[in-house]
């Protein structure tokens, strides 16, 4: 929380994109070398995408189909399916979006993530991209390489430099001696005049570019020459920028045994709205909304939604308002899942600008933010947890399909895992059960 600490930062990339789409959907294309571009009688168009067969053969995005043709005779070509990679992409997107709010997407197949406010929670970076990965393996038959750094800049560079299925963590304090051996190329900012000029400095490395003399750099270059060296040093104070802002931040548990415990029930709910409050504090959030999602034995589901009377980051309110909808709900049924979700961010605000009402509960809460984010989630429980600890693993923000979100929750713990999976509800792509989770839901979608 504080501003010293360094933040973490994933930046994720999938690998062979589109190709890797049509591989998964078309297992005669497994393992070979496939292209995805125009192809048929139209030799003229580009190559959008090369499998990694491919790349051995040196195809690769942006190649015209021709080139590619000559390069590898073998090569299958494919046509573009825009619509299908849009969809594949929401997906993904959904799955970042479960371990923090703060995503910021920068193409169709990558974003940068902020999970500082995570670690509690999920572990740190490398555990955290360790899930991601596990998750769009499991869930999209995907793999994606993840770069776990302090800053954009060195995240960015790490994802791309094992790929594929690549996983490169830069502690923080490391960035520079990691930056150091590889080519300048590899910079932001650096195009190929900017290269072409730093050679004449007898710049190579990213290293070389470090160890220069500043002001000799500020003379050649201008400002543009002082934020080279700064880079060079993986020094970019670039934040992770969410474009819409998170729309909701919401946990989910689905208990090992079907549960009618009321204790049990609520103590869950609590534990969420606690989980939920933390991840609106380390966001700078206040949510206007309350909303509860109950599943039974049945595999029925409700949700249930409620505006607060003031917008709020802390615990008690979201939790009051989660018990008051949930009890009604709940009785007299055995409870499979539940989820508390709050939304409706009008009030975006800078910690630390609080009413002076607030300023003692506030004090309290930050305090056990910052014991969480240094000892974990267990470290710190109200009294009324202390008997069972927080249960885990939370799911995070709805985007994906119902019934396979709760599966999810369960697979990626390595505990949970190892605890014998529940059976699959019977048709899982079905939709959901009409009522009040439809629309809710819906308001959930990216
Ligand atoms: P990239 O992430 O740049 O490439 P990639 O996912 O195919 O391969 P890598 O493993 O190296 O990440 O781009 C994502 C998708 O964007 C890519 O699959 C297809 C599309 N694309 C184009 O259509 N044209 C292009 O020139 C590039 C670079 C990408
Ligand atoms: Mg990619
Ligand atoms: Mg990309």
């Amino acid at each position: 929380m504080s501003e010293r600490a360094p933040r973490t930062i994933l930046h994720v990339d999938l690998d062979a994109f589109f190709a890797a789409i049509e591989q998964r959907d078309r297992s005669e294309l497994r393992g070979k070398p496939v292209a995805v571009g125009m192809g048929g009688a139209n030799d003229r168009g580009v190559v959008s995408a090369a499998s990694y067969e491919a790349r051995t053969f040196g195809v690769h995005s942006a190649m015209p189909i021709r080139t590619a043709r000559r390069l590898c005779p073998d090569c299958i070509f494919v046509p573009v399916d825009g619509a299908k990679y849009q969809r594949v992409s929401r997906e993904v997107m959904a799955i970042l979006r479960r371990f923090t709010p703060l995503v910021e997407p920068i193409s169709i197949d990558e974003a940068f993530l902020d999970v500082t406010a995570s670690r509690a929670l999920f572990g740190d970076g490398e555990a955290i991209a360790r899930q991601i990965k596990a998750a769009v393996r499991g869930e999209l038959e995907l793999t994606a390489s993840v770069g776990v750094a302090a800053t954009k800049l060195v995240a960015k560079i790490g994802s791309d430099l094992r790929k594929p299925d690549g996983l490169v963590v830069v502690p923080p304090g490391t960035e520079a001696a990691f930056l150091a051996p590889l080519p300048i190329s590899r910079l932001w900012g650096v195009g190929p005049s900017t290269a072409t000029a730093l050679r004449d400095f007898g710049v190579a490395t990213i290293g070389d570019l470090a160890n220069l003399d500043r002001s000799a750099l500020v003379r050649r270059f201008g400002k543009h020459g002082a934020s080279l060296v700064d880079r060079a040093h993986g020094v970019d104070a670039d934040p992770v920028d969410d474009p819409d802002g998170a729309k909701s931040v919401g946990h989910e548990h689905t208990f090992d045994e079907d549960t009618a415990d009321p204790e049990v029930l609520e103590r869950t709910l609590l534990a969420m709205s606690e989980g939920v409050s933390g991840r609106l504090r380390h966001a700078g959030l206040k949510a206007g909304t309350v909303t509860v999602k109950i599943r039974d034995s049945g595999f029925n589901t409700v949700t249930r939604q409620r505006g607060l009377p003031e917008p709020t980051d802390l615990t008690d309110p979201i939790w009051r308002t989660a018990l008051d909808l949930a009890r009604p709900e709940m009785r007299g049924k055995r409870i499979r899942l539940l989820g508390v979700t709050a939304s409706g961010f009008g009030v975006r605000e800078q910690l630390g600008l609080f009413e002076a009402g607030d300023e003692r509960q506030r004090r309290v809460v930050e305090a056990a933010d910052e014991v969480r984010e240094r000892f974990g989630t267990r470290a710190i429980t109200r009294a009324r947890l202390l008997r069972t600890g927080i249960p885990a693993p939370f799911e995070r923000d709805p985007g994906t399909a119902v019934e396979r979100r709760g599966e999810h929750a369960v697979a990626e713990d390595p505990e949970a895992r190892r605890r014998k999976r529940r059976p699959a509800p019977a048709n899982p792509a079905a939709p959901p059960p009409a009522g009040d989770a439809d629309a809710v839901d819906d308001a959930f979608d990216d």
